[in-house]
Formats: C-alpha cells, structure tokens, sequence
C-alpha cells in the first residue's frame, strides 16, 4: 500500500504525542513478522493478539494481499510489538501473485524477528529458498507450529521432527490462535528479543491502517467465503465513499465497488435474482458493524475490470504495487 511506512524506516522516533511508557523501565520495542504459506493462519493469529479484526480470514488460501500491521503495546511490561502480516508464500504464477510475494518479502525487510507459521508436514520449494536466505540474514526466526486444536500430538510432534532440520530456528512455538493455546508463550519469547528502544506507535493505536481499507478488506472477505472456488481471486474492492453520521441515530454509510476480471463474474457475482451480492452485502456489513461498533449503511456495486490482475498499471492503480 502507498504511503505506509516501512518497518525499517518507520517511525525511528516516537511520533510527537506518543504516550510515554513508565519512566521507570526501558521500553523494549520492534517489529515482528508474520510468514507462512497461504492459509497458515497469519491472518488469524494476528487478529488473535491484536484482539481486533484487522486482517481478513477464510479458509481460502491467499486471502490476505497487502502488508497489514498491528502494534500490541503491553504497558505492564511496557513492550511495544509491532506485528505485520503478510501474503503467504507461494511460487507466483501471475503479476497480482507476484507482487504478493515482493510485499511479503518486503515486509521481512528490518524486522527483528520472524515468526514462521507452518500448519503443514513438508516445506514447499518457496518456503525452504526464503527460510536458506533469512538463516543468513539478521532476524530472529522463530518456527511456530499453527492450529494446534486440531492436529493429533503424534502428528505434530512429527511435524516438528521434519521442520527441525529444515534450518537453524531461534525457538521453536506450538500454538492455536482459535484457543488461544501458546500466544503468551509466543509473545514472551518476541518481548526477549526485541531491542531496549521508544515505542514507534502512540499506545492507545492498534494500526496505522485506515478503516476504509480494512472495510474494503472486510467485503473481499465476505466475496471470498460467499463466491465459489476461483472468482474471489478476481475479486478486488475499492471503497468509494464513507459518510459519517451527521445525527445521532443515523448509520455510517459506505459505498464500496466489488472489480472482477470478465463479464460471466459479474453475473456471478450479482447471483440470480441479486441474491448473492445481497448475502455478501450482510455479511460483510455484520464485520464492518463490528468493526465500528456502529450500525453501517453499506451499498455495493459490482464492476468489470479486465484481466486487472494480470495489468501492472491495474495492480498499481488498486495499490497491490508501487
Ligand atoms: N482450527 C484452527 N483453525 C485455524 C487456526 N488458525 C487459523 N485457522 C483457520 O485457517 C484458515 C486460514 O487462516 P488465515 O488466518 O486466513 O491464514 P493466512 O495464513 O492468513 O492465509 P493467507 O492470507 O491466504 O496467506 C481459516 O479458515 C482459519 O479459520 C487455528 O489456530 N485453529
Ligand atoms: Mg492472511
């Protein structure tokens, strides 16, 4: 996404504003992130410590296409971690997936520790180029075993056996972001490797990112658990218009744009009689009510937009490229 600062760069010094945390202690501060293949529940832990619905989840894999922070600041142990997740890691067959990748890779670029997540028994060709590089790169690279719930101990201590070898980790985490399982343990050993240094985000943010994008992100979600298999990687949605409510009692008001790539997923999209676009219209007004713990007035409209996720200057123009 333009304008958002870069973990290596941003915010070096606390924001004039910032809180101070205790004067007595040091603060410790820094950036983590979230790195997996698609479907590795990055999206899903990171909602799990922020505590927020930040990022969108489904059980399609590459849901999520853009670099999305979220700051946990823990004034008991006046720690500030900044969590960044990101597009899971694949062998990138089409310009959207490419520059997937290159935000993903981005995103690894000045952190101070890595969290790799891995839900599955054998490293993908993509996964073992990036672990080689990041074994001689600066971060500390924490392995973390996801979704715990559901896998059986035998497989998973298995699991672990096999992703042991692959490099030299940092530490090695099991957790479940559905139970909650694991995450204090997670957050403790991150706090111990982050350096003594101000806060980069005032305490009270839990992200720069803006609600209209995260709205946005909220109806693509919505697209991708209503659509069938393929059209939800068509799918790309701009918010167009945002009013707040100008009396008490009235909704917050949205206009959003659902872009596919051919006619015949515009039909699709819309469903017969509109039905479909009206239940992904519920549904994703449900998340963005929660969201902005508001009532939301939330119109969509659907158009086409050529083969946009193969076009560099469409990938631009929607902001998966720079
Ligand atoms: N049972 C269980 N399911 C989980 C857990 N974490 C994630 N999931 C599910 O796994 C699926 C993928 O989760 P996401 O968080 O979207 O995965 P991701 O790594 O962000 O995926 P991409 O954005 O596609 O790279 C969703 O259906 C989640 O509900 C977990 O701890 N336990
Ligand atoms: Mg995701």
């Amino acid at each position: 996404m333009t304008g958002e600062p870069h973990p290596s760069t941003a915010g070096r010094s606390s924001p004039p504003g910032a809180d101070e945390p205790p004067a007595h202690r040091e603060p410790r501060a820094g950036f983590v992130a979230l790195i997996g293949r698609p479907n590795a529940g990055k999206s899903t832990l990171l909602n799990a410590l922020i505590g927020v619905r930040l990022a969108a989840v489904t059980h399609k894999a590459q849901t999520t296409r853009h670099r999305i922070p979220g700051f946990l600041t823990d004034d008991e142990t006046a720690t500030q971690i900044v969590f960044v997740d990101t597009p899971g890691l694949l062998d990138p067959a089409y310009p959207l997936q490419e520059a997937m990748m290159r935000t993903a890779r981005s995103a690894i670029e000045g952190v101070d520790v890595v969290a790799f997540l891995v839900d599955h028994d054998q490293p993908s060709p993509a996964e073992r180029t990036l672990l080689v590089e990041l074994a001689a790169a600066d971060p500390e690279v924490l392995l973390v075993l996801t979704k715990i719930d559901q896998v059986p101990e035998a497989k998973l201590a298995a699991r672990e056996a096999t992703w042991r070898e692959v490099v030299e980790w940092d530490g090695i985490h099991r957790l479940s972001a559905v139970t909650g399982d694991g995450l204090d343990a997670l957050l403790t050993a991150v706090r111990e490797r982050l350096p003594r240094q101000p806060y980069f985000y005032p305490e009270d943010d839990l992200t720069d990112l803006n609600l209209r994008f995260i709205a946005a992100e909220l109806v693509r979600e919505a697209c991708y658990e209503e659509l069938g298999k393929e059209v939800p990687y068509s799918v790309h949605v701009n918010v167009d218009e945002w009013t707040e409510p100008r009396e008490p009692g009235e909704k917050t008001a949205i206009r959003a744009t659902i872009y596919v790539e051919r006619e015949s997923q515009k039909g699709i999209v819309i469903g017969e009689g509109g039905r479909k676009l009206k239940a992904i219209g519920t549904r994703a007004r449900r998340s963005i009510e929660a969201l902005l713990e508001s009532a939301v007035y939330l119109s969509l409209w659907v158009k086409v937009r050529k083969k946009w996720s193969r076009r560099e200057a469409d990938l631009r123009h929607f902001g998966y490229k720079r």
